[in-house]
């Protein structure tokens, strides 16, 4: 879904409406063909990460249908999320460089820098990363964090 680049438009407005809503920082995000990764920031004493998550996959799914890109919103989304609460800084960071590096483990960009539908490049501009950070750095693949198996990808259609 998300190589459509119109369907990166839509999914980034999306994003932005729900937040005013229901605010929350997006520390990190990365959008693959049937997968997204992200790392988000709730305000303090609010842990309602599902409604947010769920209304942005309803919100995404009615415009896409309203704009013509889909006939029907349904099977858009796999029926599943993974979600870790992150335990302290080294934690945060772990998971940010995780959500980066990503395109390059999924085997879709040689390098970070070069998969475009990534918050790495806001993080390039904000001094964060080094534009040319990935290259040498290795996942730890004994750790869990909800890829989608081989059954649940290719699920959305492209
Ligand atoms: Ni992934």
């Amino acid at each position: 879904m998300f190589s459509n680049e119109a369907a990166v438009d839509v999914i980034r407005d999306v994003v932005q409406e729900v937040r005013k809503g229901l605010p929350f920082t997006v520390d990190a995000w990365v959008l693959l063909p049937n997968h997204i990764h992200a790392v988000w920031t709730l305000p303090e004493g609010d842990t309602n990460f599902s409604k947010r998550w769920g209304l942005i996959k309803a919100t995404f799914a009615k415009r896409v249908v309203a704009v013509g890109m889909v006939t029907t919103g349904e099977s858009l989304w796999q029926p599943r999320f993974w979600e870790h609460r992150i335990r302290d800084e080294r934690d945060f960071a772990a998971h940010i460089e995780y959500v980066y590096i990503n395109p390059v483990k999924h085997g879709l960009a040689a390098s970070v820098v070069d998969w475009p539908w990534s918050s790495f490049h806001r993080d390039v501009k904000r001094g964060l990363f080094p534009a040319n950070w990935g290259s040498g750095i290795d996942v730890d693949e004994s750790r869990q964090y909800g890829e989608p198996t081989d059954q649940q990808s290719g699920h959305c259609p492209p």
